[in-house]
């Protein structure tokens, strides 16, 4: 087989790229080594950024989004048993995001691409990348017990932190930047009312806690845990006491519960490979960079790589300029970097560490009530929350 442009993954960076490229006639093939189902079950981020949602519009995948998904003009910060309103729009000049779960994004980019009848191969197994360091790139794939081949003029490497893009670039080619958190976030999703129409970070002494949603009819609930928490050890009610106890006692007192049907511990951490880039070889999103969800970040770099990536081939194919391709590692590290910056600050604003002393303690609290007393700081944090341009 032979396309322009192969993709390898086919989460939320590869599926939109694929799309986009569709949308503007370039070829393009995905391949995942999962299948679809075990894709559209795994549950992560919900806060999508104007930028983002452009570019699905784009990809003419945004229709459902534009009907379901929650525009948010604010979110609150509660510490010392008070509430904080970040004015998301008002300190913004008019921006907002939009909560809409990135299980619904990637269910309706598939039915796009189901539409435009552009070829996915799930389910294959092996796949590899050979040849990027020249010009005739190609991938190989195992699936249904036969060997395949793909040629192309480019691959996209769309395959998340653990994929095997980022493996087979020769390690001295690429420099990784890493930082580990002491902790992670035990997540679940019930079929309750939100306890405020509003997302809530809330900064407490028993660590951080964040109230999400997925609609107004689900909730997506995380407490800060230690990394060697099991699961197992959560039951409801465990989980549901904990959140209550880390939240202001309005907020608690609000708080509606259920049993959850999903429960999980996602550790967080922060890392980034440079370049983006090697020869014909292009990183795009988790694959090349990993944020603490506390910023709500991931998914939204994931979205501006796929904008620049999908510029420079667009610009390559229709008007023969390799301009926007040389650039894109640095276009989009710039950016990177920006978000990492910022979901390191959130990160450590908001949980507590196992370190945490006296002294870190009161420069927390007077870090937040800085931010909450200052318009230059309130301005800050809504910039980033929302999204730094592209
Ligand atoms: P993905 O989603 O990991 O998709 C990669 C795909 O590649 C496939 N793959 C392979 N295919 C072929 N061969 C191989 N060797 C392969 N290895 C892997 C995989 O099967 C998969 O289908 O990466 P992508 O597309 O770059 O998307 C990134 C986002 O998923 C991620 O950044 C966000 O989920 C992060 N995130 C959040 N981002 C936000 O913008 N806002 C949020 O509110 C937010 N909340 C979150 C989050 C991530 C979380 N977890 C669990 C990590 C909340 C959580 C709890
Ligand atoms: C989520 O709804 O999953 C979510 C929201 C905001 C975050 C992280 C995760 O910062």
């Amino acid at each position: 087989m032979r396309t322009q442009v192969a993709i390898i993954g086919s989460g939320p960076s590869g599926l939109l790229l694929g799309q986009l490229l569709t949308e503007a006639g370039i070829d393009n093939v995905i391949l995942d080594r999962v299948g679809k189902d075990y894709i559209l079950g795994r549950v992560r981020a919900g806060v999508l950024e104007e930028g983002t949602v452009r570019l699905l519009d784009r990809a003419k995948s945004g229709a459902r989004l534009h009907a379901e998904g929650l525009p948010h003009d604010g979110f609150s910060l509660a510490f010392d048993g008070r509430d904080h309103r970040i004015d998301l729009h008002g300190l913004t000049g008019g921006k907002r995001v939009v909560i809409y779960g990135q299980t619904e994004v990637t269910r309706d980019l598939m039915a796009r691409r189901e539409e435009s009848g552009a070829p996915v191969i799930y389910n294959a197994a092996n796949v590899q990348p050979h040849g990027f360091d020249g010009e005739t790139p190609y991938l190989t794939y195992e699936k249904d017990g036969m060997s395949h081949r793909i040629d192309c003029d480019f691959i996209a490497g769309c395959d998340g932190f653990h994929g095997v893009s980022r493996k087979s670039v020769p390690e001295k080619a690429v420099r990784s930047f890493e930082k580990v958190y002491p902790f992670g976030w035990l997540g679940v999703l019930a079929d309750v009312t939100p306890v405020d129409h509003e997302l809530i970070y809330a900064n407490h002494p028993r660590g951080f806690a964040l109230c999400s949603m997925r609609s107004m009819a689900r909730s997506r609930y995380y407490i800060q845990c230690p990394l060697d928490e099991k699961v197992e050890d959560w039951s409801d009610d465990r989980f549901w006491d904990e959140l209550r106890r880390r939240l202001p006692v309005h907020h608690a007192e609000a708080l509606t519960t259920a049993p959850s049907f999903e429960k999980s511990i996602a550790p967080l951490r922060s890392f980034v490979a440079e370049p983006m880039r090697f020869g014909r070889l292009f990183l795009v999103g988790d694959a090349a960079h990993i944020v603490p969800p506390t910023g709500a970040k991931g998914l939204n770099l994931a979205a501006s790589d796929v904008y620049y990536l999908f510029s420079g081939l667009a610009e390559h194919y229709h008007d023969c300029s390799n301009a926007g391709l040389d650039a894109y590692s640095a276009h989009a590290l710039a950016r990177v970097w920006k978000a990492v910056r910022f979901s390191w600050w959130m990160t450590t604003m908001m949980h507590r560490f196992p370190d945490t002393g006296d002294f870190d303690q009161k420069i927390q609290e007077a870090e937040l009530d800085y931010l909450t007393h200052s318009l230059a700081a309130s301005t800050a944090l809504a910039e980033n929350y929302v999204g730094l341009p592209f």
